[in-house]
């Protein structure tokens, strides 16, 4: 298949891109650099330094025999896309072009209109691009758990029905995003639902939760390959930033009481996710979502098994509750389905003390380049 990647350059991104290249696809990435020039601004740089895209699709050649086609230009300018629609005529295109990072979207006026901007824009120039120039492209949009929020009921797949006044209807399931960045993502669900009823467009929506892990199939051939990792109170996600607490010895941060739970997967998942909902698209004019997430834990229990993979090697792991930066619940109901995605095929990377204790070695590889000022939270969602 031919298929475009938005966000080319990022954590998911451009591991997508090898892995899609290495099954035999036709792949051309676009990015625009925003994280790398907002983790500059905010000092948030990632533990391992990745080359440029251009490099990156070099290296990958001269390793694994594949071309990677790379675009550097902003995903939101719509004459941009279209060019890239209609020279490259993709069959799929995954949307990664996204501003991230909730912590980041809540510093200030400037960080939030950034978010806002960039994300509601892009996802609009995309649906008018293949509206206009590829209508039978799948739009597979990666869409976030943190949509739903942390309701007090179980959370459906995406969609619920309703009895009210004795009469029936499906509706979007309610959500309520705990950050603006999460809130985008609710803004560009209903984006996307409005032109799949106006225009007959087919999109899947992928409503993953936060994600962990270093290397993938790909990036064990050569080091320039791996991900950008983050382990920054800003880009890190809370599993990352654990393990690299655990092996700069710093005390793990458990944000609160720690009762907060989530659903998880590994990096090596998200490809497997993507990839099959790129093989088994929805009908046309369909808008299908699926829940996109192995396992829950709440983070008292990250922390724990943090702790034990990492004392088996010898670490000294403690566990520190620190004052939460984040209006959020620490203490709630969470049931969230997720079986379309093991339906369609996928097989779970469970977090075991094994893959811990694989992802501990790593990050101890880069030890040296662990900035301890980059650890603590430096955002509050309540700061005004
Ligand atoms: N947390 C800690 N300690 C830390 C960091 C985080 O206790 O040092 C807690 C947070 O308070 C939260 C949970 O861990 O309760 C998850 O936080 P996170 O930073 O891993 O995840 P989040 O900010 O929600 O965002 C990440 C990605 C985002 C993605 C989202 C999926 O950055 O792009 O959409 O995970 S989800 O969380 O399901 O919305």
């Amino acid at each position: 298949m031919r298929v475009l990647i938005l966000g080319g350059d990022g954590y998911l991104g451009w591991p997508t891109a090898m892995s899609l290249a290495v099954k035999g696809h036709d792949v051309w990435v676009i990015d625009s650099y925003l994280r790398r020039r907002i983790a500059m601004d905010t000092r948030s740089e990632a533990l391992i330094p990745t080359p440029n895209l251009h490099d990156r699709s070099e290296f990958f050649k001269s390793v694994c025999g594949k071309k990677i086609g790379v675009t550097i230009g902003d995903c939101a300018d719509y004459r941009l896309l279209s060019r890239l629609f209609s020279d490259f005529q993709p069959e799929a295109v995954i949307h990664y072009a996204e501003q991230p990072s909730a912590p980041y979207s809540m510093i200030g006026y400037d960080e939030a209109r950034t978010t806002l901007n960039n994300n509601l824009n892009t996802t609009f120039s995309l649906i008018w691009a293949v509206n206009e120039f590829g209508k039978n492209c799948h739009i597979i949009k990666l869409g976030t758990m943190g949509e739903y929020g942390t309701p007090n009921i179980d959370i459906e797949e995406g969609w619920i029905e309703i009895a009210h006044g004795g009469r029936k209807d499906k509706f979007l399931f309610p959500r309520q995003g705990g950050s603006l960045y999460h809130t985008t993502k609710v803004l560009d669900t209903d984006l996307l639902w409005f032109y799949v009823r106006a225009y007959g467009l087919t999109v899947t929506d992928l409503m993953q939760g936060p994600v962990y892990g270093l290397s993938t199939a790909e990036s064990d051939y050569d080091r320039r390959l791996l991900p950008n990792f983050h382990y920054d109170d800003i880009f890190g996600t809370v599993m990352n930033r654990f393990l690299v607490q655990a092996v700069a010895g710093i005390p793990l941060t458990v944000y609160g009481r720690g009762d907060q739970i989530r659903g998880y997967l590994n990096l090596k998942d998200t490809l497997q996710c993507v990839e099959l909902a790129m093989n088994t698209p929805p009908a046309p004019g369909e808008l299908r979502i699926l829940n996109q997430f192995t396992e829950q834990f709440s983070v008292n229990t990250l922390a724990e098994k943090v702790q034990a993979a990492g004392n088996g090697l010898g670490l000294n792991v403690t566990v520190n509750h620190i004052d939460n930066p984040r209006k959020e619940m620490e203490q709630h109901y969470y049931n969230a389905k997720h079986h379309g995605l093991m339906e369609l095929g996928l097989v779970p990377h469970y977090l075991t003390e094994e893959v811990l204790a694989d992802m501990l070695k790593t990050v101890a590889a880069y030890k040296g380049a662990i900035d301890n000022a980059k650890i603590l939270p430096r955002v509050r969602w309540n700061s005004r």
